[in-house]
């Protein structure tokens, strides 16, 4: 008996030895054992050898293949496009030529079949944001410090820094991505000294190769902070003329710069309107500047004040009113919906709404509202759904990608921005699956009209799939494929919808704790905290009912929707349920299209969100034998950490609400487990930031 037991343990050990050990710092290019191949018309540039050696070390196509690499003009090909056979690659550029030859790859690695065909990028800057801080810290990071910056004391660039950059230039080429914008938002001015621009220098030097432009986020009161300047008023000569030779100095360094990210009046950073001058002609002069560099700006409408009735008005009523009175490069970024990356929010109306301005599209690849890097959530699924929305600024079709990509307004310039969620955690995004969003943003920035479902499946297959011909032979494949790749492809699919119904279902928004945004905080309100950084100035409950009346009877923010949405959104009978407290105050007693009251539909979904992550942890438990223990063992535990913040969502959300609703949990519903009294106290514990801003630290046990 004995005996057999420690066979049993032993054959168990061996089994997980066989799927090796991964930190996840290889991402979705894990090395693989590649077929012998000629590569034929490469020529010698850096960024050919790069070719050269991704299709040496990664070729998994017939043996002893020839594949021919061709730079050509050819109009169906944009710069960074390709046109692709099942071994040639043919580009305008060399930039081209890497994607292409990442593409071909992909699609023997994830055994898809290599059609002969053309692909171009939807959109012609494909960013990451980084909000890095030069002090090395990261706004809303939760992997770790800044692969960038180090502190001000410590700009010398290392070999282990070049390195990092080169590993990370090649996972973001590897799905598209062209642009990288070093800094936060928040902008300090330092990023513009001497000896910080060195380091962009520097790291702008280790990405070229791999076809990534750096572009940086810039304070609009370095003249007056650096420079020295009196002033940084936008229409003085001498701050025009500082902003120029600033500029020379950039492109002098760093000849393929791409140009400036600006949040400017908004939450407490400067802008034009501190002289009494709009946004336009804000950004027109840093425009103006760029220009003769062919740099762009990307000026951000996240704006909003505190003495508005209706945040979710106010880029629209402020960006409007400037419509056509922007330079052709500049481009507004826009967020994706009308208040801050929230878990689900109809799309902002200012898409397809300014018709003689470029627009961006800016997504949150890092979680700041969806559970930071402890949660799995395919953020695909959302990003998808903001895209396809149909706007109707030009009829039918208008959605958000076509506005924005050119094909509608034929702007001179696209681009589309991602908030990063990078760090130095070894696997670079702290959740593993968190990696799968870095992914997602790169594949739908090159391709917004791909699927998530197509995404979650390469993903997969390239992430944990196995590339070993005697395993696939075997017909490990098969049960790879039905008892891996499906049930965690259908996971991953829903888990954004899931923490939807665990945190802020049917439209609710921006009901987190303060500050750090993880947990619930519904009743956070304390005297003295401006109101709409107040989660009951959102969600609006009292005895009456729950939800923000958004109608003409409450703000009328649903007045810059295009119709028909607008009177879509407006009547109940139409409004879609997912949107339905974010426009509506309605009753507790209110009928939903269930047959239930509002208040059972709420208990219903909030326990729907808990019983679908309870459930995730099943999936992952049955998909250890196809897992390396390192990645199974750590993402296990994340999901457990999951399932606890769940019930403390629905604990949390019900307990409050229903002293407003004064109506019982439905019976069939699973019981709170926690007090409403101890979720309010820990609340503020959710996070403890450690000495030196490094890291958040959420206890695991509420
Ligand atoms: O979502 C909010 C974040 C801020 C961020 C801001 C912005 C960089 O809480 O941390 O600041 O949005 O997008 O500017």
């Amino acid at each position: 008996m004995k005996i057999k037991v420690i066979i049993n343990i032993f054959l168990l050990a061996v089994m997980h030895m066989a799927v090796r050990a991964d930190d996840g710092h290889d991402l979705w290019l894990r090395k693989i054992n590649a077929s012998p191949l000629k590569v034929v018309g490469a020529g010698k540039s850096q960024k050919m050898a790069i070719a050269m050696e991704e299709l040496n070390s990664r070729w998994l196509g017939e043996a002893d293949a020839t594949v021919t690499l061709t730079i050509r003009p050819d109009k169906q090909i944009k710069p960074d496009g390709y046109r692709l056979t099942a071994n040639s690659v043919q580009a305008t550029t060399e930039s081209g030529i890497l994607y292409g030859v990442y593409e071909l790859l992909r699609l023997q690695q994830t055994r898809q079949h290599v059609r002969s065909r053309v692909s171009n990028p939807s959109y012609q800057n494909r960013l990451l944001n980084h909000w890095d801080n030069l002090d090395g810290s990261v706004e809303r990071g939760y992997a770790g410090r800044s692969i960038f910056w180090k502190g001000k004391d410590n700009v010398a660039v290392t070999e282990a820094d070049r390195s990092l950059w080169a590993g990370y230039a090649r996972a973001c080429a590897s799905i598209g991505l062209n642009g990288s914008v070093l800094n936060n938002v928040n902008a300090s001015p330092e990023v513009l000294s001497t000896a910080n621009l060195k380091r962009v220098k520097a790291i702008s030097d280790v990405l070229r190769p791999y076809g990534i432009r750096t572009f940086l986020s810039v304070n609009f009161s370095s003249p007056k902070l650096l420079g020295g300047l009196k002033t940084s008023d936008p229409l003085d000569p001498t701050v025009a003329r500082w902003w120029a030779g600033k500029i020379k100095e950039i492109y002098t360094l760093v000849p393929d710069f791409g140009g400036f990210v600006v949040k400017a009046n908004s939450e407490g950073q400067p802008g034009p309107q501190d002289f009494g001058r709009t946004h336009a002609e804000g950004a027109n002069m840093l425009a103006d500047a760029l220009k003769p560099w062919d740099g762009i700006v990307m000026w951000r409408a996240f704006v909003y004040s505190s003495t508005d009735k209706d945040r979710a008005r106010q880029a629209y009523s402020e960006f409007m009113p400037l419509d056509g009175k922007f330079r052709d490069n500049v481009i507004i970024q826009v967020k994706n919906g009308p208040i801050d990356f929230q878990p689900r929010e109809p799309f902002s109306p200012l898409f397809g709404a300014m018709k003689k301005t470029s627009m961006m599209n800016e997504l949150q690849i890092t979680q700041e509202y969806l559970g930071h890097s402890k949660q799995l959530v395919f953020l695909s699924t959302m990003w998808e759904e903001c895209l396809k929305s149909d706007t109707y600024q030009e009829g039918r079709g208008s959605t958000v990608a076509r506005c924005t990509n050119g094909s509608i307004f034929g702007n001179k310039y696209t681009a589309i921005a991602g908030v990063a969620n990078t760090g130095l955690d070894s696997n670079w995004t702290g959740h593993d699956f968190a990696q799968a969003n870095w992914y997602a943003f790169g594949r739908l920035a090159w391709n917004d009209t791909l699927s998530s479902a197509q995404i979650a499946d390469e993903w997969l297959r390239l992430t944990f799939g196995s590339n070993d011909q005697n395993e696939i032979n075997a017909g490990k494949d098969e049960l790879w494929n039905t008892e891996f790749l499906k049930p965690v492809k259908e996971m991953m699919l829903s888990s954004r919808e899931t923490a939807v119904n665990y945190s802020m279902p049917l439209g609710l928004h921006h009901i987190f704790a303060a500050n750090h945004h993880y947990g619930p905080g519904p009743w956070y309100a304390p005297t003295g905290v401006r109101p709409d950084w107040t989660p009951p100035y959102y969600h609006q409950a009292d005895t009456m009912g729950i939800g923000f009346d958004r109608t003409r009877s409450g703000s009328n923010a649903v007045r810059q929707y295009h119709q028909p949405l607008t009177s879509q959104f407006e009547d109940l009978n139409t409004c879609p349920e997912i949107y339905l407290l974010w426009f509506h105050h309605l009753p507790w007693s209110y009928k939903m299209r269930s047959g239930r009251t509002l208040w059972d539909e709420l208990c219903f979904r909030y326990d729907q969100g808990v019983q679908q992550v309870r459930e995730y942890q099943k999936i992952w438990d049955k998909s250890r034998n196809y897992v390396d223990q390192e990645r199974f063992l750590r993402v296990q535990s994340k999901l457990k950490q999951q399932a606890r913040d769940a019930q403390v969502w629905k604990d949390g959300c019900l307990l409050y609400f229903q002293q407003f609703s004064r109506r019982p949990i439905p019976y069939e519903i699973e019981r709170p487990v926690y007090d409403l009294s101890f979720l309010e106290s820990v609340n503020p514990l959710y996070i403890i930031r450690s000495a030196d801003n490094e890291k958040e630290i959420i206890p695991n046990h509420y």
